[in-house]
């Protein structure tokens, strides 16, 4: 399913690129498109994907997600 994840703390495209690598590095999520601008990810995440550990993965690299919606 599409998810949108609102993410605090990016300021560059260096945390774009940390974000996207992070998210991409996790099994059964796919399609990932971080944007600065809205400061949020959209990822497509299989269905075992849980929202604690896409929160935890970037969380892991430096940024907080404070918000996951299905899209
Ligand atoms: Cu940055």
């Amino acid at each position: 399913m599409a998810k949108k994840l609102l993410i605090e703390g990016m300021s560059c495209g260096h945390c774009v690129n940390h974000v996207t690598e992070a998210l991409n590095e996790m099994a059964g999520v796919s399609n990932v498109k971080v944007s600065l601008d809205t400061k949020s990810a959209v990822i497509d995440a299989a269905s075992d994907v849980k929202d604690e550990d896409i929160k935890a993965a970037i969380d892991e690299v430096g940024y907080e997600v404070v918000g996951i919606e299905e899209i």
